[in-house]
């Protein structure tokens, strides 16, 4: 079985470290990428680690996971709150799903309280900032294993 996590990430995650500080904290996506890169090799993983702020591109990656990954990593960013055809896409994978919130968007406005990939996710880790990635790798490890 191969032992490669796909770690996916949606719109805006390219900006980390210059959008909302407050908000998001100051580490980039490149520094998400490489503690990401780190724990995997910890963990006797491989991984793939992308960003696109396009919905149709995120359910490509999706499919191409199902073909090529263990397991799901995913902070799908807005399309969180709002993509089924990233919940359809998620369903099809079938294998472990992690969903990562750098904020705790159950203690941010309500139109984030809601997400569409919790209900088919193995569980999720939100409001940790970047080390709810390594959390993430953590916890599939102990899953995979
Ligand atoms: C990131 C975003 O871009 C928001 O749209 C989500 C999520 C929360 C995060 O906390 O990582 O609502």
């Amino acid at each position: 079985m191969t032992s490669t996590i796909y770690i996916l990430n949606g719109p805006n995650l390219n900006t980390l470290g210059r959008r909302e500080p407050a908000i998001y904290g100051s580490a980039t996506l490149a520094d998400v990428e490489a503690n990401c890169r780190k724990a995997a090799e910890a963990a006797g993983f491989g991984i793939v680690f992308r960003q696109s702020n396009h919905e149709g591109e995120l359910v490509e990656w999706i499919h191409e996971a199902r073909e090529e990954a263990a397991a799901i990593i995913i902070n799908a960013g807005a399309y969180t709150h709002t993509s089924l055809a990233i919940h359809d896409a998620l369903r099809y994978f079938d294998k472990p799903i992690v969903e990562v919130h750098l904020t705790n968007i159950h203690a941010r406005e309500e139109i984030r309280h809601k997400s569409l990939i919790a209900p088919i996710a193995l569980g999720a880790i939100v409001g940790f900032g970047p080390q709810g990635y390594e959390l993430a790798i953590t916890a599939l490890k102990t899953r995979l294993t």
